[in-house]
């Protein structure tokens, strides 16, 4: 009997990033919030659970039919309404990648049950807006297509979402947040977009991130908003200066946010951590000051 070989499937992950261990950290790169229990995503038999789909919206920025991944919580129904969040995925991932690196759906059942979090929808679209948008070959080729997805996320992503699901009005019942690459998306349309979010979360954003003086160029109007900003980045990431340079603008103008430097480098369980942090704030705007 012959018995076919399997092809071998190569997996994506972010990219391995050199020197992890030398990062200098600054007096203040501190953990803002402790290492989460070991059993978040653990599966609870007992625990409502949401559900997982994947589904295909028309791109008329790529001009294809493009897939995301969206979680809908337990009991789901028409006759609510529900506040977002974009989950947005690192330069090596697709829109698997969330639910691959955290149990996205097994996270949100365990917040949702122990009242930690809102009802929420987790959209997990895929950044990479090209034709071809599998995370293959050199995955750095695509980095311009990641800069290219704020015009599918506005003009295709959000309004599918919008027709297609039982979803709350308003900026502050969006969010945005995102790995490395998603991190520095999440940073440059957050802020460049804060009539649409009220919530910001960015996780070990990559290079792609703009300067904070273009980021935010008018930070008294910034300071002004309901606005819930989420820094934070590993302190074996040797991408750290990227996100300090982030909230170190912030903090000198005064600017509301969280910063969290955690003991962990570039890697899924400060993704998956930061994520459990930052839910928790989201949908709830600090005040203006
Ligand atoms: C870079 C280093 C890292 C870069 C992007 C990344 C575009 C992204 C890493 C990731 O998404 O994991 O210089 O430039």
């Amino acid at each position: 009997m012959i018995i076919p070989l399997m092809p071998i499937v190569a997996i994506h992950q972010e990219p391995v990033l050199s020197n992890q261990q030398k990062v200098t950290l600054a007096a203040d790169d501190l953990q803002t919030f402790p290492e989460p229990p070991a059993d978040i995503t653990k599966r609870n038999p007992g625990t409502p659970a949401g559900k997982l789909a994947t589904v295909s919206y028309s791109s008329t920025t790529v001009g294809t039919e493009r897939k995301l991944n969206i979680y809908t919580p337990p009991g789901y129904t028409k006759d609510k309404k529900y506040p977002v969040l974009y989950l947005l995925h690192g330069i090596g991932g697709d829109e698997t990648e969330w639910q691959r690196f955290a149990t996205v759906d097994l996270l949100l059942d365990n917040l949702i049950k122990a009242g930690k979090v809102r009802d929420v929808i987790i959209v997990m679209p895929n950044g990479r807006a090209q034709k071809n948008d599998k995370a293959e070959g050199n995955v750095f080729a695509a980095a311009p297509s990641f800069a290219v997805f704020e015009k599918d996320l506005l003009t295709d992503v959000i309004p599918f979402i919008e027709k297609t699901y039982s979803v709350l009005p308003g900026r502050e019942n969006r969010a945005i947040a995102g790995l490395s690459m998603g991190g520095g998306q999440t940073l440059n349309f957050g802020f460049g977009h804060t009539d649409l979010f009220s919530s910001i979360g960015a996780f070990s954003a990559a290079p792609n991130t703009r300067d904070a003086a273009k980021l935010v160029p008018d930070p008294d109007a910034t300071r002004k908003l309901p606005l819930y900003i989420y820094i934070s980045c590993g302190a074996k990431d040797n991408l750290l200066p990227i996100s300090r340079r982030t909230h170190v603008y912030l903090k000198d103008n005064k600017i509301p946010h969280l910063w969290n430097v955690d003991a962990h480098a570039h890697d899924p369980t400060h993704w998956r951590n930061n994520l459990y942090w930052f839910l928790q704030g989201a949908f709830k705007p600090v005040a203006p000051r």
